[in-house]
């Protein structure tokens, strides 16, 4: 399945025809969740790989040798990508799945699931930046033209995967129907150790220190940007071009600031205003002592809406 330059509209959004076909997308629409699925959901570029990577190690209890051993893909497939069924069919045990679809379109397939859903939400000015350079290097995404060509694309929500804002309000606003657990990319970055505490919690696998710590080493920048199981080196040149930059980036926060223009960003700012008005969530995306002066608090959101803390 080539179709790198296949773009496929679902519901008005686009996607990437080299991983999504219409039937695939109907099958993620109609899918039957069971009680026991965990189902992490991002906006792409967000930290799902992350976050694959942290659900395969607490549920190892710290054993890597799946991590090590298993493409992420493989053992978390997105639920709207061609092969999912043929993963699904193939796999053990409670499945983890992924997610880049927006809630309203998986709301059916989850009216009174129990299945756990996992949201990681990350800072969309690193969003951009991220999801900018995936495109250069990705062969089954467009030519993002100028960074700014993009970013205009990526606000007002006609990139592939659709509206950043329509995703995190879509699916935020469901916490209290669904079985949630809300999670940033920054407090993972901060709190690694803590984030993964949390985590098992959620999933009801608890962690002893030893199989913590094991987890944390395994989640590190560093430990995946070396897994080819995580790294995405294991895709040919002709579908990711790894001399155009690398899946495993940087893994900051903040440094959408090397990036954004001053004008951009009062743009971005604006936008994000109009978009979150209607939202609930706030957002700490750097702890304080990385704010760098008071200016920068101002474009930063505020405290964290507890009641996403899982439900
Ligand atoms: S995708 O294509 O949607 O699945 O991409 P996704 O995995 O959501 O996001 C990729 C970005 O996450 C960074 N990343 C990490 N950052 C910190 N620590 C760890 N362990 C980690 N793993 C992945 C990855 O580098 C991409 O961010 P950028 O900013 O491009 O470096």
């Amino acid at each position: 399945m080539a179709r790198l330059d296949v773009t496929e509209t679902f519901h008005h959004i686009s996607f990437p025809g080299h991983l999504h076909t219409q039937e695939s997308l109907s099958y993620a629409t109609g899918f039957q969740f069971q009680d026991s699925d965990t189902l992490i959901v991002t906006y792409p570029k967000s930290g799902t790989t992350w976050m694959q990577e942290a659900l395969t190690l607490v549920f190892s209890k710290g054993d890597s040798t799946l991590a090590h051993s298993m493409p992420n893909w493989a053992r978390a497939p997105w639920l709207e990508q061609y092969y999912c069924p043929e993963v699904l069919r193939a796999s053990r045990g409670p499945r983890i799945i992924t997610t880049h679809l927006p809630y309203h379109l998986l709301a059916p397939a989850l009216q009174g699931s129990k299945a756990k859903v996992i949201y990681v939400a990350r800072n969309p000015k690193d969003v951009a930046v991220s999801y900018y350079h995936f495109h250069k290097m990705a062969n089954f995404l467009p030519e993002p033209g100028s960074f700014g060509e993009f970013l205009s694309e990526f606000l007002s929500g006609t990139v592939h995967y659709g509206s950043w804002f329509d995703h995190v309000k879509g699916w935020t606003s469901q916490a209290r129907n669904l079985n949630f657990f809300y999670i940033t990319y920054e407090e993972m970055w901060q709190e690694l150790r803590g984030s993964l505490e949390r985590l098992s919690t959620f999933l009801q696998c608890p962690l002893v220190a030893a199989e913590l710590t094991s987890a944390q080493q395994h989640c590190t920048f560093s430990s995946m940007k070396e897994n080819s199981m995580v790294n995405y080196t294991l895709i040919p040149e002709e579908i990711m071009d790894h001399t155009k930059g690398q899946f495993m980036r940087k893994g900051k926060i903040g440094d959408w600031r090397n990036t954004f223009t001053e004008e951009q960003n009062r743009n971005f700012d604006e936008v994000f205003k109009a978009e979150m008005q209607d939202s609930q969530l706030r957002f700490v995306w750097e702890s304080p002592e990385k704010l760098d002066s008071p200016e920068s608090l101002k474009t930063r959101t505020v405290t964290q809406n507890p009641t996403l803390q899982g439900a």
